[in-house]
């Protein structure tokens, strides 16, 4: 045991005394203990070993077919009361989820393991960050926890000998069986229970349960933010950042921006751009009243496809060494692994991501599942933010939304204030990806990146971000809209993006430091077309003009969809949104 506190104790005997294992082993973060879970891990065939010399501390994971992607509709939000789960989460009543998931848990872990995982979300002694424990019956897990997060005994250093303040997560592959997969919430126990899944946002309960749903939670009761954001600083030629979080649904572009290169024009000049975070932030207003981020993770987990050294230079050099591949091909040749979009050059003698072999030149098959993975340490990243360890986080001067839209939305627009900007999240909409289970391609409304995510009753949640901006008043970050995505007649992208996506990121800096003028449209302030630079680019202002035009027949559906939306959520819908659409509307009639 690597604690005295009670609490911990307690409640790991219990879950001990439920899931019967056959042995108990306290995870303490050390590479004695780290090295031999990868052999044991190795010789039982859940990891192998890849090439050590071109991916020294890589390993290849493959999970079962039926089990590639988080399950959204076998997710639950198990609150007392069934209102506070709000539309747009599955719930079931605490008691009667527990009676049910309490027989699938007894004695699951017979003839296995149970790993105890301390860990902290948030660099260990930071006044943001949070301690949870994952009981798991997965070395996969373990080992993915202790790249994720900041794992092992130090993480209970932080709880102290009396506090109760920690995640209790509960996590056994059980039969890996998709139809006895549970993903379940019960925030008011500060408790999560996972049963019958091995893959990411499923099992690594630091991530999506905790670190988003739990967290969300926690933050509208005790004042702060937990969200789907990138983190990034920008730096200029005199070597002033400016931080940015952007909340881009699944799939849609985080871990891109949050590591972009910035294109010539800008570093010729000097700017650089520098990581914080790519999936989560957690926000709380600091003593100067601004908000400050930090990255709760301590690592990327992040999609492989599309992953290059032009679209994600900093990326595909973060999986480089001591990183975890899931569901990529396996290049036979030379011990390596493949996926779409790596280079043009898929191997012939390879294994794909179900297993069987695959000979890349060949095969119209996929090698790599669209929602592969790589799970890949912070500290790699050439671009890791000097503030990323910093425990009081870094102060945000621009918040970004957005989304896959072909259409609608367009490349930039900044809200009118605050209010306005809240009102632009909580209607975002955009086309499903692989990341979860389910059809792609679909638009979906997905609020501020958080539909598959937030806690509680998203209505609740449209309010604790109204009472955040009273709160930090003119020290409130600005709000803007992104999209990279819209698509020309054919479907092709009409904007370049990944690294060009920092031409949109400088007039949004400029719009934040009062250097860049702007032109009100119906939906909020947009930049002229001359003001985002093209240099080097070989699109037009013609082009920027066009990804720059507002719909207004369009908007006027978007209009009623948001109607349609905003339905479901009742009596609990701030009355400001409701002000806010109606505002639109007018604006849009004029
Ligand atoms: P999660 O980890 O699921 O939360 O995803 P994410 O938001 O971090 O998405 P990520 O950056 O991994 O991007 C997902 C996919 O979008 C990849 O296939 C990228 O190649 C593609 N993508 C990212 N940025 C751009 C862009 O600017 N333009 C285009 N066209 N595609 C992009
Ligand atoms: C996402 O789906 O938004 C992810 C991957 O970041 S997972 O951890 O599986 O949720
Ligand atoms: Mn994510």
């Amino acid at each position: 045991m690597l604690t005295n506190n009670k609490n911990v104790i307690n409640w790991v005997d219990e879950m001990v005394a439920l899931c019967k294992p056959d042995n108990v082993v306290w995870i303490d973060g050390s590479e004695e203990q780290l090295n031999a879970l990868r052999e044991q891990a190795v010789a039982s065939g859940e990891l192998e070993a890849l090439n050590q010399e071109k991916l020294p501390g890589c390993y290849l994971h493959r999970t079962l077919q039926n089990d590639v992607a988080r399950v959204e509709d076998r997710t639950f939000i198990c609150s007392r009361d069934e209102k506070d789960a709000g539309p747009t989460n599955h719930w079931c009543d605490p008691k009667e989820m527990y009676a049910k998931l309490t027989p699938m848990y007894d004695g699951v872990m017979k003839g296995r393991t149970m790993y105890v995982i301390p860990y902290s979300m948030g660099p260990i002694g930071s006044p943001l960050a949070k301690v949870g424990v994952e009981l798991t019956d997965s070395i996969y897990v373990v080992l993915n926890m202790d790249i994720m997060t900041r794992m092992g005994k130090a993480a209970f250093e932080n709880l102290g000998e009396t506090s109760n303040d920690f995640v209790r997560g509960l996590h056994s592959k059980a039969d890996i069986d998709p139809e006895k997969r549970y993903i379940v919430h019960f925030p008011e126990d500060n408790t999560i229970w996972s049963i019958n899944s091995a893959y990411g946002g499923n099992v690594l309960l630091g991530k999506k349960c905790f670190a988003l749903r739990i967290a969300s939670y926690q933050g509208k009761n005790e004042g702060w933010m937990a969200e789907h954001m990138l983190i990034l600083g920008i730096e200029n030629p005199q070597g002033e950042v400016t931080y940015i979080s952007a909340a881009f649904p699944s799939a849609c572009g985080k871990t891109n921006l949050a590591m972009l290169i910035p294109p010539e024009v800008y570093s010729k000049q000097g700017y650089k751009v520098w990581c914080v975070g790519d999936d989560i932030a957690w926000l709380k207003p600091g003593k100067d009243g601004r908000l400050y981020a930090i990255n709760p993770e301590n690592g990327f987990f992040g999609v492989a496809p599309g992953t290059n050294a032009k679209s994600n230079f900093n990326a595909l050099e973060s999986t480089k060494k001591n990183t975890i591949f899931t569901n990529v091909a396996h290049n036979l040749d030379d011990n390596t692994v493949w996926w779409e979009g790596l280079d043009k050059n898929p191997p012939e003698n390879a294994i794909d991501w179900l297993g069987k072999p695959w000979n890349g030149k060949e095969s119209t098959e996929k090698g790599a599942h669209p929602n592969s993975r790589f799970t890949a340490p912070a500290i790699n990243c050439p671009c890791i933010s000097p503030e990323f360890n910093n425990p009081e986080g870094v102060p945000i001067s621009a918040m970004i939304f957005g989304g896959r839209r072909a259409k609608t939305a367009p490349l930039v627009y900044q809200s009118f204030d605050w209010n306005h900007g809240v009102f632009v999240g909580s209607t975002m909409a955009s086309e499903t990806t692989a990341a979860a289970a389910g059809a792609v391609g679909v638009v979906r409304r997905d609020p501020m990146a958080m539909l598959p995510f937030c806690g509680y009753h998203m209505g609740d949640y449209f309010a604790h971000w109204l009472e955040m901006g009273e709160k930090l008043g003119d020290k409130a970050p600005k709000i803007f809209n992104v999209n990279w995505f819209r698509t020309d007649d054919e479907g092709h992208f009409i904007w370049p993006g990944f690294g060009d996506n920092m031409r949109v990121l400088m007039w949004i800096v400029d719009r934040c430091k009062g250097n860049a003028e702007a032109v009100e449209t119906a939906i909020g302030y947009e930049p002229k077309a001359e003001d985002i630079n093209i240099e080097g680019l070989d699109i037009t202002v013609d082009t920027v003009k066009e990804l720059l035009t507002v719909d207004k027949e369009l908007w006027k559906e978007e209009a009623k969809g948001i109607h349609e939306f905003y339905g479901k959520f009742g009596d609990r819908l701030p009355e400001e949104l409701s002000r806010q659409l109606a505002a639109l509307e007018e604006r849009l009639a004029k």
